[in-house]
């Protein structure tokens, strides 16, 4: 095995994140929704990366870029490729660090690359893989593009709209897309070996143990539920506080419920988050008639996940019954835990041994696109420290060491890979 720069990797993903951190619909701070002409911005140049790096790119029907390694002796238009998968996505959230999921693509490319210097081919082809709304920002979907691949996409998420009114299907269109094409999107069960990806490990326990790297477990299921709070507008200088049908301060008494709940579940690891809210009509003198939130609730098993939401339906009924305001439910997403499948996993420990370096194992409570891809293929993540835990939010940062040794890590995880050991 040759020996690998690994300080040269993580300088090279350090500016490569920083050349797709300049790609925002803000000035002042980075956000790249799924769709947006940002979006295509980062798409086109990622899409170069993987030109450069000796790949075919391609942009299947949501977007989704795909850097295709041909395996040894592949002939163009072959049938049947069985391929490596490696993946991330390049959607941001609102005001977002420039490491989460940009780290994976980037890994995964200068994977390829150091493969294509070398020369080197394998029984198998590695595709690469940028995805576009794994985030679910803009529209009422999450991990819309890594499901569409899985085969998995749901024809109602085309009607899903943004702030601005704009449908999926309508910005789909605008985009360049066809969304009578989506089916094109799936791949082959038959030709995808597994998934891997590399993501920091936006919490604190790499840190805190001091690891650079970790070996990643299980993926926390979550729903995302989105709750319509009625009431009654007034005028706030003459409504008596005893008469009143206040949408919002129903809506607050719902969201103190729900951590309430998280709370008496640490053994479940459990937390529940509100961080979007409108509010209507939205006038400082009119008592609000209406609220919409998004309750976001994960777990580290399903059980207690749908247990807790069923107790805050419940509550959330009685908080509104009290108050003369109606509540209405919409669960719109909902992700069980996804288990990595062990011999990816140890595929992965086994590489940062062959490192010199420990192998802990870890749950990720954030989400990602390996819980689409578990529909599709056995799949593995490779978690890589960032500093405090920090995520979604500027602040986010990984060294370069550590990402210099994520990058070995996954080189070596390949020329490892034998699809054989697969159950
Ligand atoms: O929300 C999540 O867990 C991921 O960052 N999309
Ligand atoms: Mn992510
Ligand atoms: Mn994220």
């Amino acid at each position: 095995m040759t020996a690998l720069d690994t300080e040269r990797l993580g300088r090279r993903a350090e500016a490569m994140l920083e050349e797709l951190a300049a790609i925002s619909e803000e000035p002042d701070r980075l956000t790249r929704r799924f769709l947006t002409p940002e979006h295509k911005r980062a798409a086109h140049l990622v899409g170069q990366w993987m030109a450069e790096a000796g790949m075919e790119t391609a942009e299947d029907a949501l977007g989704t870029v795909c850097g295709h390694y041909a395996k040894e002796g592949e002939t163009p238009g072959a049938n049947v490729v069985p391929r490596l998968l490696i993946g991330s996505h390049i959607d941001t959230v609102i005001n977002a660090g420039k490491y989460d999921g940009m780290l994976g693509v980037v890994a995964g490319i200068l994977t390829v690359e150091h493969f294509r210097d070398a020369g080197r081919r394998f029984p198998f082809a590695v595709d690469v893989l940028a995805f576009g709304d794994e985030e679910g920002v803009r529209f009422p979907t999450v991990l819309s593009s890594s499901a569409a691949l899985a085969g998995r996409f749901e024809e109602r998420w085309l009607a899903g709209a943004d702030r601005d009114g704009v449908t999926l299907e309508e910005a789909m269109r605008g985009y360049g897309l066809d969304p009578a094409a989506i089916p094109t999107a799936a791949m082959r069960k038959d030709e995808a070996l597994a998934y891997v990806e590399i993501h920091i490990e936006q919490g604190p326990v790499l840190e805190h143990d001091d690891q650079p790297l970790g070996v990643v477990t299980s993926i926390a299921g979550q729903n995302r539920t989105r709750v319509t709070v009625s009431g009654m507008a007034g005028h706030a200088g003459t409504v008596p506080m005893p008469l009143r049908q206040d949408a919002l301060l129903a809506a607050s008494e719902m969201m103190l419920a729900a951590e309430a709940i998280a709370r008496t579940h640490p053994e479940a690891a459990m937390v529940a988050t509100v961080g979007q809210t409108k509010v209507m009509p939205g006038a400082i003198n009119v008592i609000p008639d209406r609220v919409e939130f998004v309750l976001d609730l994960r777990a580290a098993s399903d059980p207690p996940r749908l247990a807790a939401l069923r107790e805050f339906v419940t509550r959330s009924e009685a908080l509104a019954a009290a108050r003369g305001c109606a509540v209405a439910f919409d669960t719109y997403h909902d992700c069980p835990t996804a288990p990595c499948a062990p011999w990816v996993a140890d595929g992965l420990a086994e590489s940062l041994t062959s490192l010199g370096l420990p192998a802990p194992r870890l749950v990720s409570g954030a989400g990602h696109d390996g819980q689409s891809i578990a529909h599709l293929t056995d799949f593995a993540m490779l978690f890589v420290r960032c500093r405090g835990g920090i995520s979604h939010n500027p602040l986010e940062s990984a060294t370069v060491e550590d990402m210099g040794l994520a990058v070995a890590a996954l080189i070596r995880f390949v020329e490892q890979f034998d699809p054989q050991r697969r159950a």
